[in-house]
């Protein structure tokens, strides 16, 4: 039986990749952080086959516990401060978990578990201001003290492979969302919004810039591509993402039409939600993952966003079908001023 250790395991794609890992037939074992109130929405459902390990990225003490607790056989880095918003409010916070957290976890691994397969969860915000479409090729021009903190974790991953042999995959993932994501995101936000305004709750939603471009898919997709590169003969990385590209208008758009509304009815323009630096379009050229291992998306993005549109209806008229029974209702809320 494999074993695998996941950070992040709380959040949406360490919940899909704890699913997948489970349904492979391995042990899996979920680093999560002490919190005042519990963050388990995405994972409840799970309590039981995922063993939990007590850490935080910014602990290296606990990162090499954890690591040596687990003995894992692959190792998933999907912890990280991942809203982009927030990282011009808390930059430094932000590279301390995103950026440093990759460094403390390379450590633990090559201390405790060398033999390790390491995947390091990199982000298309890395691309920032460079022209699409983008590949492992494409040269980095992050725009924000998150797509920064990611480009050094990205380095170190690769640097731990060319210093020390490690077996270290830097997965370039582009946007990938699901009824899972954190509130925050304009997939999620959006879906939400035009949910609760069908059913009355709310008149208007608050956005930033609309004609920002990002290519979009699904979360259950992502973390199958993760788990593919770790199973290659020679560590490399991979861009991943479905080669398409929309506004984010046309997300609204579609998020509205699925509940028959007129989104220019509901949409306000909000410039606080306009970010210092915006990054303009994203279009992944996810070729080298293709012709290595076969890897395609499943879910179109029209699906994706009926799919989440769909799901927060269920939150509202009734038992939970779409994420689970633990999200019965919309009492988990959870609000930012930058969001
Ligand atoms: P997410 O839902 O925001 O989950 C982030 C996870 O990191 C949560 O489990 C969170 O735990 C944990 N975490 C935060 N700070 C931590 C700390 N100090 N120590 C330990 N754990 C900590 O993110 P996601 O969408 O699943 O993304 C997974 C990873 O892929 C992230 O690294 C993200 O930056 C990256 N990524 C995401 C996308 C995307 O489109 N989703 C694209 C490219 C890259 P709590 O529950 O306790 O907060
Ligand atoms: O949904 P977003 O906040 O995602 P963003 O910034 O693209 O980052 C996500 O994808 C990255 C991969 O490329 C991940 F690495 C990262 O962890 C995260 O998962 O914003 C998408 C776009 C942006 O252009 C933003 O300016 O939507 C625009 N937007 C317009 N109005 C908004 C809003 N974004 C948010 N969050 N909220 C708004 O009201």
């Amino acid at each position: 039986m494999k074993r695998a250790l996941i950070t992040g395991y709380t959040g949406q794609d360490g919940s899909y990749l704890a699913e997948l890992l489970l349904a492979k037939g391995y042990r899996v074992f979920g680093l999560v952080r002490r919190s005042a109130t519990p963050s388990d929405q995405n994972v409840a459902h799970l309590a039981g086959r995922v063993e939990i390990v007590l850490g935080d990225l910014t602990d290296q003490t606990s990162l090499l516990a954890a690591v040596e607790a687990s003995q894992p056989d692959e190792v998933y880095n999907l912890g990280a401060q991942s809203f982009v918003g927030v990282s011009w409010v808390a930059p430094e916070a932000t590279a301390q978990v995103t950026a440093l957290g990759a460094t403390r976890l390379l450590e633990a691994v090559r201390a405790a578990r060398p033999g390790a397969r390491f995947y390091q969860a990199s982000s298309s915000e890395m691309f920032g201001l460079t022209p699409p479409p983008q590949s492992e090729a494409t040269p980095f021009h992050p725009r924000s003290p998150y797509g920064v903190s990611k480009l050094y974790a990205h380095w170190a991953t690769v640097n731990a492979r060319e210093s020390y042999g490690l077996f270290a995959c830097s997965g370039i993932l582009f946007n990938h969302e699901s009824p899972r994501r954190g509130l925050e995101f304009v997939t999620r936000k959006v879906a939400r919004a035009a949910a609760r305004i069908s059913r009355g709750f709310e008149f208007t939603v608050r956005l930033g810039n609309l004609e920002a471009r990002r290519d979009w898919g699904f979360a259950g997709d992502y973390v199958e591509a993760m788990w593919r590169m770790l199973q290659e003969d020679q560590p490399t990385d991979y861009v991943i993402g479905t080669g398409q590209t929309q506004t984010v208008r046309e997300l609204v758009k579609l998020a509205f039409d699925r509940v028959g509304l007129d989104y220019h009815e509901h949409v306000e323009l909000d410039d606080t939600l306009v970010r210092p630096a915006e990054v303009p379009v994203l279009l992944a050229d996810a070729t080298r993952a293709r012709s290595r291992f076969g890897w395609e998306p499943k879910v179109a993005f029209a699906q994706l966003v009926a799919m989440m549109v769909d799901a927060e209806l269920a939150l509202i008229d009734g038992p939970a079908r779409a994420i689970g029974a633990h999200r019965r209702t919309v009492a988990n809320e959870r609000t930012s001023a930058y969001s």
